[in-house]
């Protein structure tokens, strides 16, 4: 355990110059009885050595012990509920792109974060605007990992929308259809059917497939397929999800509204299940709870 202050590291962070870095983001909740639980956290850490192992990256501590790490770092800042970053970057030492023999340093810190897209968003949707920066093409970077540098794609793509007075960006991908927020993965609902692009070009969220888990269980159908951006504006709801955004109903895109412009039913009963999951209410999803 380090203090908040002296958790620093050198100016040469061979990651810190050209963004080859892993990192998680986990929200821990509280649930009904009390205890705090990390969602889906087993799945997180999964993902974070995954991303390494896409990017040539060896991490070297095991998902049991990086998950008890996260929990303890919960515990000692005594928080009942957070947001727990995991990064695992290479550290000093060689500079150069084709340095090979930098440690894997592994940081985990936690801190309380919010709503993710403004206070009211969760409540009353947000507005999207579909952005000038496309989604990066899955042979220039790697979709399935999720990695440092290429978060550049979503920052500029974010800076655009925000700049011009919209909640948040909807990327394209490189053929021109819907791939995904700068931080979040899109759904949009028609006639009672779910759908939601499929994995090529974005980063296979642990909430998307949450979501989908849930709306199967409510028996409503999600199909996971490929549609342009009309799609999206004839959609009678839109909604986003990540560990950040949690389930954020859409209300406009593009200047069009969506449906009657408030949380449609599937959203509203989504955000009620998604709750119930995260506060250890529904039996069907206590294993994805993992008590710090
Ligand atoms: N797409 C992108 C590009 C993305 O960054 C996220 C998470 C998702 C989809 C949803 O994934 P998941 O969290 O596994 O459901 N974005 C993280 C970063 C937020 C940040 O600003 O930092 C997050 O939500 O933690």
């Amino acid at each position: 355990m380090v203090p908040y202050d002296e958790a620093n590291v050198h100016v040469l962070t061979h990651s810190l110059h050209y963004g080859l870095a892993v990192f998680e983001g986990m929200r821990v909740y509280r649930c009904v009885d009390g205890r705090s639980a990390i969602f889906r956290g087993r799945e997180h850490i999964r993902r974070l050595i995954e991303s390494g192992l896409i990017l040539e990256m060896k991490i070297p501590y095991a998902q049991e012990e990086l998950l008890k790490a996260a929990a303890e770092v919960v515990r000692v800042n005594r928080l009942a509920e957070c947001y727990i970053r995991p990064i695992a970057f290479y550290g000093e030492g060689e500079m150069g792109l084709s340095a090979r023999g930098n440690k894997v340093r592994v940081a985990i810190a936690a801190w309380p974060w919010g709503a993710y897209l403004g206070e009211d968003s969760v409540k009353l949707g947000v507005r999207l605007k579909t952005s000038s920066f496309v989604r990066f093409h899955p042979n220039s970077l790697m979709p399935h990992a999720k990695a440092s540098g290429q978060y550049i794609n979503s920052i500029l793509a974010g800076y655009e929308a925000r700049r011009n007075g919209y909640d948040e960006a909807l990327l394209l991908d490189v053929q021109g259809y819907v791939a995904e927020g700068s931080g979040e993965n899109i759904f949009i609902v028609r006639d009672g059917k779910v759908r939601t692009p499929p994995v090529n070009s974005i980063l296979p969220g642990i909430t998307r497939d949450a979501v989908m888990r849930m709306l199967h269980g409510a028996g409503i159908e999600v199909r996971e397929e490929l549609f342009p951006r009309d799609a999206v504006y004839i959609s009678d709801e839109v909604f986003m999800t990540g560990t950040a955004a949690e389930v954020t109903p859409v209300r406009e895109v593009d200047d069009r509204q969506i449906g009657s412009g408030r949380p449609g039913p599937i959203t509203v009963k989504l955000q009620e299940m998604f709750q119930a999951a995260l506060k250890g209410q529904d039996a069907r999803y206590q294993e994805w709870l993992y008590y710090v």
